[in-house]
């Protein structure tokens, strides 16, 4: 059986595809695993309107019923919604045995690249990627995102690595990996809920068509990995940079009071930094996903310009 027999393409996106129209991919870890419902199924919707404003469709992209789906129903945006912690997390080790027992699943930003570049999607929005986590030094946790953007051709557009991350490690690793790191329209490497942080990108590109032609350029070049386009939120859904890290770090010391690890820690964390934030957290991880979603879309409508 070849792979097409694996894959539940919606009719709306393979007509967009077939015809080269501009296609941005979406993942779906976010709406299981990243935020609680139904701020998660709202959020969804939300982006999935931004990027059709900006002039490209949509691609959700999750597991169900033993397939790859790209390109989501309402209903089934819902069913994924609702259910959310109760869904896998597919990462990509986990991709087959997902499939063959037919779970629901959230794809991570390493499975969504993986899919999406299956069916030909180019360009790909999502909040922050997973990268090396605090202490990795100690519990070797980096995530397979910084190794699927080694491998696979698919620009992520981010505000950054997941909050709870160490960001020089991870930048050190993408530099590793051959991952070209580049800020739209900033110098620095944005700090998921903040805008900046002490860490400079390689490169700062101030238009779509400039990251389109970058894409271009490493395509033509046969280079097989993906690209990294850091977009920081936007300055009204922002949190002062200083604030969230001292946030971040209560979150992490509470944690660890309460022996808190491994698969748990990350959804500890984050209910815990919205708490300690008032909900504020949960606003700005919202606001910053639809301006990535818009960026991207541009960044897609200019790659099909080229065309
Ligand atoms: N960033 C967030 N919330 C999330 C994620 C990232 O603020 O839910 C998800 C993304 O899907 C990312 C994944 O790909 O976490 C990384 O998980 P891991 O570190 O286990 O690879
Ligand atoms: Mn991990």
């Amino acid at each position: 059986m070849s792979i097409h027999a694996h894959l539940a393409i919606s009719e709306e996106v393979a007509a967009a595809l077939a015809e080269n129209q501009p296609v941005v991919a979406l993942e779906s870890t976010i709406i299981t695993h990243g935020m609680p419902y139904p701020q998660n199924l709202e959020m969804a919707q939300a982006v999935e309107a931004v990027v059709r404003e900006n002039g490209a469709v949509p691609a959700t992209i999750a597991l169900l019923g033993g397939k790859l789906r790209v390109g989501l129903t309402e209903d089934v945006l819902e069913t994924l919604a609702r259910t959310g912690l109760e869904a896998a997390k597919a990462s990509r080790r986990d991709v087959a045995a997902l499939l063959v027992s037919g779970k629901t699943a959230g794809t991570t930003v390493a499975t969504t690249m993986q899919i999406a570049d299956l069916v030909g999607i180019r360009i790909f929005a999502t909040g922050g990627i997973g990268g090396v986590h605090r202490g990795a030094e100690t519990t070797f946790d980096i995530s397979a995102d910084l190794r699927e953007l080694s491998q696979t051709p698919v620009t992520v557009i981010c505000a950054g690595a997941k909050s709870i991350l160490d960001i020089p490690k991870t930048l050190e690793v993408l530099e590793t990996n051959g991952v070209p790191v580049i800020g739209y329209q900033t110098d620095v490497f944005p700090a998921f809920f903040a805008r900046t942080s002490p860490y400079p990108v390689d490169y700062r590109l101030e238009t779509p068509g400039e990251v389109a032609e970058i894409i271009t350029m490493q395509r033509e070049l046969g280079m097989q990995g993906g690209i990294l386009v850091a977009n920081p939120v936007p300055e009204a859904d922002a949190i002062d940079a200083d604030e969230i890290e001292a946030r971040i770090g209560a979150a992490i010391a509470d944690a660890e009071a309460e022996g808190v690890s491994r698969k748990d820690l990350t959804p500890y964390l984050l209910n815990r930094i919205f708490e300690l934030t008032g909900g504020k957290s949960l606003e700005t991880n919202i606001a910053l996903v639809k301006h990535n979603a818009a960026i991207a879309a541009r960044i897609a409508v200019a790659l099909v310009a080229r065309h």
